[in-house]
């Protein structure tokens, strides 16, 4: 059997075996029989060709997940039973880590090792956390005022459409799927357009482990075709988006249009890092390099704004150019590289624009701001310094690897500068005083808040924004809710004149 190719650093790049949507258990064209490219960021060179789902496609993959939660087995099983499949999908993913861990790496430009390591284990826990919820999720009996029985049954919402971005491709699916599965739902998903090999594999997998026919399927295909049919469908119950903000208003908007269905919606961020005077200097800088470098700054709480109280503002400055310059941006596979190549052309360019428009704006660029190779999407880590919160660098996600760096004077005018924006995803504080960092997490107004370490994720840690970065949470015991509808049963007591 052929599986594929060695790279130079004896990874071993899988044949892609599945492009097809999956709809009902089956591996399908599309209707219309269309296809798209997916490019190798590292080359800008394509990969494969995968069906190209539009509205008739998602219209069909409804029909299997309404059937499925209508009449099928899924939300009937008793919660050990979805339990016990949902366990066995995270062996399979466990098992054939190294194969989707490539095809990520290969589609997204993410590093293997980490896919490998982190990202796609964490997946396979994130459906083991929520399958072991799968028989504990339960109303409650009502106290109620009168001679009457009252209680409350969670039930499950239904059909979902979920709908991702490609920054933490399988990561996200399994954050939304696992969740809604163990609640009883059966879900549509559209992974983005640039990464939909690994939904794909995992449908695979999905099959391998026996779940009934319809519980799971996968449209891949464009936002504004097969996503936007999504959110306007009029069969699906729920939807849950990670995007921009911009197609997450689109959302909304369907689906008030459609049917009212309930949405959650998790974007973008301009998330400030406040660092003290009394920070450890060397900590600090790893931090503030890891916090905006990470996944080459396509992250959605990368920490966009770097605010150094003017004490320690020089200082910290030289040290993170000098780590900046040290990071190695490279080939994903590469096992000592720190930085794969952004996604694609577009939000290349989109980054590369930025970057001039900061020069323009008067900052000062202490390091990077070039492109760093002829070929692929490869970006040097940049630094501006003297970045004013007027600047559009300061105020509009940028999604690459660009820090800008701000001076403050007091912690009264961090916290109002911290909150000077329509986001509110996440922020971090960096200081030995705990008064201080008591009093910065009350004050900012945002979902999630890092004190001395950023951009710490845990399965048992709700995950979402405040304002314009969205609403509804991920992660913890109370994403389940998303998933659930309450519904209240009451009964007169014998002989009670209700
Ligand atoms: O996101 P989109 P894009 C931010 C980041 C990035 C910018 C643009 O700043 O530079 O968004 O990225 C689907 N109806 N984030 O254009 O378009 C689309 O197919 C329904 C932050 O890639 O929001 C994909 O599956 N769906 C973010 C998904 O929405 C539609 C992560 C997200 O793509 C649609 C990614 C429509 N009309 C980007 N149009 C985060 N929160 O982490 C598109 N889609």
């Amino acid at each position: 059997e052929s599986n594929g190719k060695k790279t130079e650093f004896s990874v071993m790049i899988p044949d892609v075996k599945f492009t097809k949507l999956f709809i009902n258990g089956n591996f399908v064209d599309s209707v219309s029989g269309k296809t798209f490219e997916t490019i190798d960021p590292r080359t800008g060179d394509p990969i494969a060709r995968i069906a190209e789902g539009d509205t008739e496609d998602v219209d069909l993959a409804v029909k299997a997940a309404r059937e499925a939660f209508d009449n099928g087995p899924w939300p009937r099983l008793p919660g050990q039973g979805r339990r016990r499949l949902m366990m066995k999908l995270a062996d399979l993913i466990e098992q054939n880590v190294e194969e989707i861990a490539a095809l990520e790496a290969l589609e997204a430009g993410k590093l293997y090792s980490l896919l490998k390591n982190m990202d796609i284990p964490a997946a396979a826990e994130t459906l083991r956390y929520y399958a072991g919820a799968a028989d504990k999720i339960h109303g409650e009996t009502l106290k109620m005022s009168r001679d009457l029985q009252g209680y409350t049954l969670c039930e499950p919402i239904g059909v979902v459409g979920v709908i991702i971005p490609w920054n933490y491709p399988c990561n996200l699916m399994f954050i939304k799927f696992a969740p809604a599965l163990a609640a009883g739902c059966t879900v549509v998903v559209k992974p983005s357009e640039e990464t939909s090999l690994s939904a794909l594999f995992c449908a695979h997998l999905v099959k391998e482990a026996g779940f009934p026919d319809g519980v799971f399927n996968v449209v891949p295909g464009y936002g504004h075709t097969a996503g936007a049919a999504i959110s306007s469908h009029m069969d699906i119950d729920k939807v849950t988006f990670t995007g921009s903000t911009k197609v997450g208003r689109l959302v909304m908007v369907a689906a008030a249009k459609s049917n009212l269905k309930p949405v959650s919606l998790e974007l973008g961020g301009k998330n400030p890092l406040i660092v003290c005077d009394d920070a450890d200097v060397e900590t600090a800088a790893t931090i503030v390099l890891l916090g905006s470098l990470w996944n080459k700054g396509e992250l959605c709480v990368s920490s966009s704004r770097i605010l150094i109280q003017e004490g320690i503002y020089e200082e910290l400055s030289k040290k993170l150019v000098e780590k900046a310059q040290k990071w190695v941006v490279g080939d994903p596979f590469d096992p000592r590289t720190q930085q794969g190549p952004q996604v694609n052309q577009v939000q290349f360019d989109k980054i590369l624009s930025y970057i001039e428009l900061g020069k323009a704006e008067g900052a000062t660029l202490l390091t990077g701001g070039k492109r760093c190779s002829e070929r692929g999407f490869y970006i040097e880590p940049t630094i501006f310094t003297d970045v004013q919160d007027h600047m559009r660098i300061a105020k509009e996600e940028i999604f690459g690897p660009v820090i800008s760096l701000m001076k403050f004077k007091t912690i009264e005018e961090a916290i109002k500068r911290a909150n000077a924006t329509t986001y509110g995803l996440a922020a971090g504080i960096l200081t030995k005083d705990l008064n201080i960092a008591n009093t910065v997490s009350r004050s900012i107004r945002a979902g999630s808040i890092w004190i001395n370490c950023y951009a710490v994720f845990d399965r048992d840690c709700p995950y979402g924004g405040y304002k314009m970065s969205g609403f509804g949470r991920d992660l913890g015991m109370k994403a389940l809710d998303q998933y659930l509808q309450v519904k209240a049963v009451v009964t007169p007591l014998y002989n009670s004149p209700w």
